[in-house]
């Protein structure tokens, strides 16, 4: 697969871009969000670059299943193990990175306004 040299989220995953990594597995990282809605958000993104979560379960399980354990892993350390997790999969729903990404959000009572 040919890594579009453009995205962001693959430079995070090179290194060859900072950003505050918070945990890894095999197939990917965690980092903080820039712009944090909650205490605690944190994005989870396979190491391999796929436009959004429907492309990658259909492409790799084994990476999908890995940004799920990762993103349980995070909230256990840093939100008692109580979290959501969202990703935006098109302009429409809010999706302005278009590396796959799970936003996982906690630390606090959580409302309910995805408007
Ligand atoms: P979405 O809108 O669902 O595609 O989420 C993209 C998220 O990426 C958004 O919440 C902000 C975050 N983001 C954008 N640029 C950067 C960056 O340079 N560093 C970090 N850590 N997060 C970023």
């Amino acid at each position: 697969m040919s890594l579009p040299i453009e995205c962001l989220f693959c430079k995070f995953v090179a290194g060859t871009l900072p950003t505050e990594i918070v945990g890894q597995n095999e197939r990917a990282i965690a980092f903080r969000d820039i712009n944090p809605q909650a205490p605690v958000h944190v994005l989870v993104v396979p190491r391999e670059h796929y436009a959004d979560v429907a492309t990658l379960a259909a492409a790799s399980p084994e990476a999908l299943a890995d940004v799920i354990a990762l993103a349980q892993e995070v909230a256990l350390n840093e939100a008692d193990g109580e979290y959501r997790l969202i990703f935006n999969s098109g302009p429409l729903a809010g999706q302005s990175v278009f590396h796959v990404h799970g936003h996982v959000l906690g630390g606090k009572k959580l409302g309910w306004n995805p408007a």
